[in-house]
Parts: structure tokens; C-alpha cells; sequence
């Protein structure tokens, strides 16, 4: 079969391989006296588990460092895996060298549809033609597919999946497939640039090859943060990663991006709060897990008051056109919500008397993508440091097999991104939907569509949300 591979890039760059991220060190890191006490995998792994959940600062890539089985699998095998399961699919527009977007293609103009795997690789070999839910045709030379954020634990027959999944190697033997994402996308499928507000991220690169662009959070105005559209525990950067344009964001050439490009094996670490674009260079499959932190349980209260300012300013809208373009589309029923249920989540969160399900549980109400955040005491309880010999180290450099992630200047990722005639055409993009750019008005609602966002945007900066935060807290420590 056939596939569009896609822009290649020199695999030779990987020479840091390492065979076996349980190796025993090959710098001399521990005392002999602490390796023999400990097989090395063990003792390697508890040291990552305490590194990951002490803050390692900047993203971190295990080359080839993923054992896992299904890395030797082909088409074939995950065609048997998933046999006649459906998979959900968002489609957006591939784009042609040189084009740059001044703005994401947002969820909201993607269209979306559903297919098996096996036929999800014959329309991405351009063998069969398909026609999403709302009608129109997708074609794999147009237009990428995306079987983003799919909870595994969801997979109708996952028992082999099951038994090769674990996080183990990396200092989480208690996390499995139940606690993991899957990834299937087509040539050119990618994640807008966003921030995860909860804990931090395990990604293992299944097949094919992904490239993420990683910024630190200090770079957010550098980046245009904002929280339209608004999704519980996103924040989105307004330029348009993948293909970001300096002539609509000028600031942008300000930032360091760290750059990685995935191939099967290889494990990256993300930080807590690390902005992440991700695009597919070819037919790429991954697998993630988002690992709980203890300041979860602070960020839940912030993602409370956010959602309340939000809610609280959409209570007067009565255009579903205006809601639909300043929501993510699996966020509406924030939109519709009463101010009484608002401010019932609001105060639970606050007052943490009720875990109850409420809008970041998939399971709860099936509204958001994230898993749900658990309490600190449960988070405790699920990482007890294993064994007590654990050194101090805060750096991924100085865990064996781990490298930083390589932070280039703005311009030589530009450069990577479209080569040396650089970012040629700016394009308003329209997708399958045609929906984004859609100026939602009505002339029943006293505001319009740019000057709602700038009130949601207002109403839920980070300073004001931390003002917020830190008298709430006073308050309550009285
Ligand atoms: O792989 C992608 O497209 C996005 C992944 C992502 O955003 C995440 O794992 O947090
Ligand atoms: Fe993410």
C-alpha cells in the first residue's frame, strides 16, 4: 500500500540511541554500593519518577527508549487490533508548501466522521473517497484525518493492547492502557498550540514520525494566549501553529522553540505547562499518558473561576452562532449552563466538600477531553516514591539516556517549517465546515463576536484569575 511519506528529515541526527532506557548508567551517576542494592531498571525508573514529579524543567526525549511491542507492528497487525472497531475522526485542510495560517484551524471548522482503521489506511492511500458527517467529501490529497485524544480504556477489544501498555519503565508501573490516549493521524494532522493547565505528559511515539514544537509558559504574550476558544484546561495561542505566520504574529520571532521530531520508540516528557503544537509528518501513530501533580489540585480551583467568568459572561448570548465561535465545540453546555449550576461547580471546586462529575470528566458528562483530576491525597497515594535511595536531581540530562530537547532561535524553525523560501503565502483558512472566520453577530445580543472575546479574555487572565486565587485563599486561611 501505498502512502504519501510526507517531508522527510535525516534520521542519521539520532546518534544519542540508547538501546534500553533500563540500562544501567553509562556516566557514572550512582554509587556502586546504590546500583548493586537495586536492579539498574528499578532503581532507574523510581529515580525518573521522582525527577518527573520533582519538576524536570525543560522537555526531555528517551530516544528509541519505548520497548513496547506494537512499535514492530505493521498496518496489518493494527488492522487485526482494531479489526471493525470505529474510530472517531477530525478532518482539516493539508496544506500546500509555503502556506502559513494567521490564525489555528480550530476544532470548530474541522469537520468530523468515523472509520475503521483499515479504512481509515485505504483512504489515506487515496484508495477510497469518504464522506464525513456533515456531507461533504474528504479527500486524503486535501485534507488530513485525525483520531485525536481516544481514551483507550474506551477500545471495544484492547486485551493484547492491554498487556503491552505500561508506563513502568518510566517510573509509573501502576499506569496502563486504562490511563492512556491514542493518537492515529494522516500526513499533515496536527494539534493547534495550547497549554495543558493539569500535570504533565508521557508521549511514546508509536510509527511514523511527529514533530512537536514546545515553547515555556513565559513565553505566552510572545505567543498571544488566549481562552477563546474556550475549553477546560486549554489555553490556546492565537497564531497558527503549525504554520505560524510572523506577519500576523511579529512577536513570535522573540521565542526560543524547542523543537523534537518523534520516531517510533522514542518517549518525550513534557512539563507542567509547557505550550506544545504537534504535527504529523507522516501516516504517525502515539500514545500518551497526562500524569497527575499535586498542584492540580490548585489549578482545578483556577480552572473553577475561569469557567465561572466565563459562563457568568455568556449568560446574556443568545446567538448560537456567537457561542459557537467563542466555545469549543465539545464546551457548549458550559455556554448553556444556569448561573445556579455555575456557581454550584464553582463552589465545590472552592470549598472541595463534593468531587462530584462535573465538566472535566469524559466519563461525567462526555464533554471534555482531559481526564479528570484526582484530589492531592489521591495523588499522593498513587506515586509513593519507590525506594528511598533516590538522589537529587532535577535535570533530564542527568538521567541517563535522557536528552533536553533542542531549543532553536524562531527563525531556524521557521526555516524548518517551510524551508528556505520561508512562509510564502498568508492564508485565511477555510475547512471542510467553512465555519471559522464566520463574524458571528446578532442583533439580539448587546456585544459582537471580537468584543465578546476580548471580555472572555479580559475576565480570565492569569493576573486576575491570581488575584482572585490569592484572596479566595486568604480568606479561607483565616
Ligand atoms: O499529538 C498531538 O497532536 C497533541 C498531543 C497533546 O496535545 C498532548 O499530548 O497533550
Ligand atoms: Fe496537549
Amino acid at each position: 500500500m501505498e502512502f504519501d511519506q510526507g517531508e522527510t528529515e535525516c534520521p542519521s541526527k539520532r546518534d544519542n540511541k540508547l538501546s534500553d532506557v533500563s540500562e544501567p548508567a553509562s556516566k557514572k551517576q550512582y554509587t556502586s554500593a546504590e546500583l548493586e542494592c537495586k536492579p539498574p531498571s528499578v532503581f532507574m525508573s523510581s529515580q525518573l519518577r521522582h525527577t518527573i514529579l520533582q519538576g524536570i524543567c525543560e522537555p526531555s526525549v528517551f530516544r528509541a527508549g519505548c520497548k513496547w511491542k506494537c512499535i514492530d507492528w505493521t498496518h496489518d497487525d493494527w488492522s487485526m487490533q482494531f479489526s471493525d472497531e470505529v474510530l472517531p475522526l477530525r478532518f482539516g485542510p493539508r496544506l500546500d508548501e509555503g502556506t502559513s495560517l494567521d490564525q489555528p484551524v480550530w476544532e470548530s471548522s474541522c469537520t468530523k466522521g468515523e472509520m475503521t482503521y483499515s479504512k481509515l489506511l485505504k483512504w489515506a492511500s487515496g484508495q477510497q473517497s469518504y464522506s464525513t458527517t456533515f456531507g461533504s467529501e474528504a479527500e486524503s490529497s486535501k485534507h488530513w484525518a485525525y483520531v485525536d485524544y481516544f481514551y483507550m480504556k474506551n477500545l471495544a477489544n484492547s486485551s493484547q493492547l492491554r498487556e503491552i501498555i505500561n508506563w513502568g519503565a518510566y517510573g509509573f508501573p501502576e499506569r496502563g492502557i486504562d490511563d492512556s490516549t491514542l493518537w492515529i493521524g494522516t500526513l499533515g494532522a496536527n494539534t493547534p498550540c495550547h497549554i495543558d493547565t493539569y500535570g504533565c505528559n508521557l508521549v511514546a511515539q508509536i510509527m511514523g514520525r511527529k514533530r512537536w514544537v514546545l515553547f515555556p509558559k513565559s513565553q505566552s504574550s510572545l505567543l498571544s494566549s488566549t481562552r477563546t476558544p474556550y475549553e477546560e484546561s486549554s489555553i490556546y495561542s492565537q497564531a497558527g501553529f503549525p504554520r505560524p505566520s510572523l506577519l500576523s504574529h511579529p512577536k513570535l520571532c522573540h521565542t526560543t522553540p524547542y523543537v523534537v521530531t518523534l520516531e517510533p520508540g522514542d518517549v518525550l516528557f513534557v512539563p507542567k505547562h509547557w505550550w506544545h503544537s504537534v504535527e504529523n509528518l507522516n501516516f504517525s501513530i502515539s500514545i500518551n499518558t497526562w500524569l497527575e501533580l499535586p498542584s492540580d489540585e490548585e489549578e482545578r480551583v483556577r480552572e473553577a473561576i475561569v469557567m465561572y467568568q466565563v459562563n457568568s459572561l455568556c449568560q446574556g448570548i443568545h446567538s448560537l452562532d456567537l457561542i459557537h465561535s467563542v466555545f469549543n465545540p465539545n464546551m457548549t453546555d458550559i455556554a448553556v449552563m444556569g448561573p445556579t449550576q455555575a456557581l454550584k461547580i464553582l463552589s465545590e471546586r472552592v470549598f472541595g466538600c463534593n468531587h462530584s462529575k462535573e465538566f472535566n470528566n469524559k466519563e461525567g458528562n462526555g464533554i471534555a477531553k482531559k481526564p479528570n483530576v484526582k484530589t492531592e491525597s489521591d495523588i499522593t497515594m498513587a506515586y509513593p516514591l519507590v525506594g528511598d535511595k533516590v538522589a537529587p536531581m532535577n535535570q533530564a540530562g542527568s538521567i541517563p539516556g535522557m536528552e533536553i530537547v533542542q531549543c532553536l532561535s524562531f527563525s531556524h524553525y521557521m526555516q524548518m517549517v517551510y524551508g528556505d523560501k520561508g512562509e510564502m503565502v498568508h492564508k485565511n483558512m477555510s475547512c471542510l465546515s467553512a465555519s471559522q472566520n464566520k463574524e458571528a453577530e446578532s442583533e439580539s445580543d448587546s456585544v459582537n463576536c471580537e468584543q465578546l472575546k476580548l471580555l472572555i479574555n479580559v475576565f480570565t487572565d492569569p493576573q486576575v484569575v491570581d488575584v482572585i486565587k490569592t484572596v479566595l485563599d486568604e480568606k479561607l486561611n483565616h
